[in-house]
This record gives C-alpha cells, sequence and structure tokens, in this order.
C-alpha cells in the first residue's frame, strides 16, 4: 500500500510527498507536533500538518535566514532566534566565530524535544555551549529585552495562530528597541506568489520601524511556491552594502557572498510588492 502526506498549500494547490512512515505525532500545548519520513526529503517535521522543515532542502531556509543578517553586521556577539525550535537555524548562527551567546526562545518545548530525537541534523547546534534555550513566550522575551542582541531572527511558523503577534508593527517596534546600536532583523516572510498582501503589508510594518528595510528571496522546494521570501530590518548597516571580500568563509550548501547579493535582485512583480 502507498501511503502519500498532502498539504494544501492554498485552497487549490497541494504538496504531495510519498511517506514511508509517521515517525511521531503528537498534540502539545500549542499544536499538533509530527514528524515523517518521506521518500524525496527524508524526514520532514509537520506542525498542524505544516510542512516547517525537511532534512532535504533545511539547508536553504537556515543559511539564508541566519548568514544574510550575521554577515551584514560588523561583530554579531549576542543573537536571538524567536521560534525556530528545530535548531536549524541556530547551528548556522554558531558558525560565526563573533557570536558568544546565542538565544533560542521557542514556545512549544515539544518541537525540541521531537527535533532532537527526530532531526539531529538540525537540532546538534543547540549543544553548543554558546547556547541558551529559553521556553517562553518570543513576543514576551522581546519585550522585556532592550538594547540586549545584535540580531534577531524571526524563525516563525506561517502566520496564523500563536504566530499572528510575530507579524505586527508593534512587535517589530520592541524587536527594534531590543536590538542594540547597529541590530538587526530578519523574519521569515511568506511566498511573494502566494500572499503578496501578506508580503507587501510585512514589508511596511518593519519598514515603519526600521531606516533600511531590504527583501531577499530564496528557493525552498517543499514551501509553497518554491519562491520564499525574509525581510530584513536594519538600524545602521545595509545587506547591499558589504563588501564580498569580507564576508567569512562559512561551510554551506546554498549560501556564498555571491548569492548573498543576488538574493536582493528581485523580480518586477516582486519588487513592486516592496516599492512604496
Ligand atoms: N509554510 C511554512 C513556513 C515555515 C517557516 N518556518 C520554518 C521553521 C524552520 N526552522
Amino acid at each position: 500500500m502507498e501511503l502519500w502526506f498532502t498539504e494544501k498549500q492554498t485552497d487549490h494547490v497541494g504538496i504531495t510527498l510519498k511517506t514511508q512512515r509517521t515517525l511521531m505525532r503528537q498534540e502539545s500545548q500549542y499544536q499538533e507536533v509530527a514528524v515523517i519520513d518521506t521518500k524525496q526529503f527524508d524526514r520532514v517535521l509537520l506542525l498542524d500538518g505544516v510542512i516547517q522543515t525537511t532534512i532535504g532542502d533545511e539547508f536553504v531556509y537556515h543559511e539564508m535566514i541566519a548568514h544574510v543578517p550575521l554577515n551584514t553586521h560588523p561583530n554579531p556577539r549576542r543573537v536571538a532566534v524567536i521560534g525556530g525550535g528545530d535548531g536549524g537555524s541556530i547551528r548556522e548562527i554558531v558558525k560565526h566565530d563573533s557570536v558568544e551567546k546565542a538565544v533560542l526562545v521557542e514556545i512549544d518545548e515539544q518541537v525540541i524535544k521531537a527535533s532532537r530525537q527526530y532531526l539531529p541534523e538540525l537540532s546538534s547546534g543547540l549543544d553548543d555551549e554558546r547556547v541558551e534555550v529559553l521556553i517562553t513566550d518570543g513576543i514576551a522575551h522581546i519585550q522585556a529585552s532592550k538594547n540586549t542582541y545584535d540580531v534577531i531572527i524571526i524563525d516563525s511558523t506561517d502566520p496564523v495562530g500563536p504566530a499572528v503577534g510575530l507579524f505586527t508593527e508593534e512587535f517589530y517596534g520592541h524587536v527594534f528597541e531590543a536590538l542594540t546600536d547597529e541590530g538587526i532583523m530578519v523574519a521569515q516572510t511568506e511566498s511573494p506568489f502566494y500572499e503578496p498582501e501578506l508580503v507587501h503589508r510585512t514589508f511596511s510594518r518593519i519598514s515603519a520601524n526600521f531606516p533600511i528595510t531590504r527583501l531577499y528571496l530564496a528557493h525552498i522546494p517543499s514551501y509553497p511556491s518554491g519562491m520564499w521570501s525574509f525581510t530584513l530590518g536594519s538600524k545602521v548597516c545595509d545587506p547591499l552594502a558589504i563588501d564580498g571580500n569580507d564576508l567569512h568563509a562559512l561551510d554551506t550548501r546554498y549560501y556564498t557572498p555571491d548569492v548573498h547579493k543576488a538574493a536582493f535582485c528581485l523580480p518586477k512583480f516582486v519588487q513592486k510588492l516592496v516599492t512604496p
């Protein structure tokens, strides 16, 4: 018998993965946490039936959400990840020697437990001695942190349920205050192809708080449309102004100095979403 998992990515489109077995499935306090084993993408973390990350293509997302801001900041020492309980973003952050402290703020401990058991390729970074894991609400943590972090990465789920508050203008204002003088934030901001209004709205909300706001793209095959956006807000440093020769050599599979620059070259319909 063949087993197939389908995520309905829109009301009219789904992605279907041939599945070998369900490795775990559990209701946490916040959501259904599951890990399935698929033919194409290997193990896949699902939250409420939505693909969060897959062993097959996670490197694209985690390298791009981490290295673009960390290589834009002149000396990132303290970094926070809001969400991201699978540990993939932290794994990339601790590749930077300048980082002294990386704080993972995840509301759902079950996500971390599932990742530690079934996705060790991602969660391994959590064991780095510079990492602190806080099981708490990211919004409250950011609100309580003033002038604390050089880089804040918002590695959230889609903007439904508990993640809605991570996409508000008010929250980005608190992120600004939680950042140090040359601070930079990045948020995952969904698919410009399927969610143009959301991308436009989120960009406007970040740019209402940050003098430099830039959107960049990466290709993530398991996410809706494959075209994925990240929005970076910065107090001082412009990710487009960095000299590729100054970028640190990193052990990566997707991110390079050329990709760093190219990711900000936007197709015309995406450029329109971020043009006032
Ligand atoms: N449509 C799903 C988007 C999920 C983005 N966050 C994934 C978290 C991976 N660390």
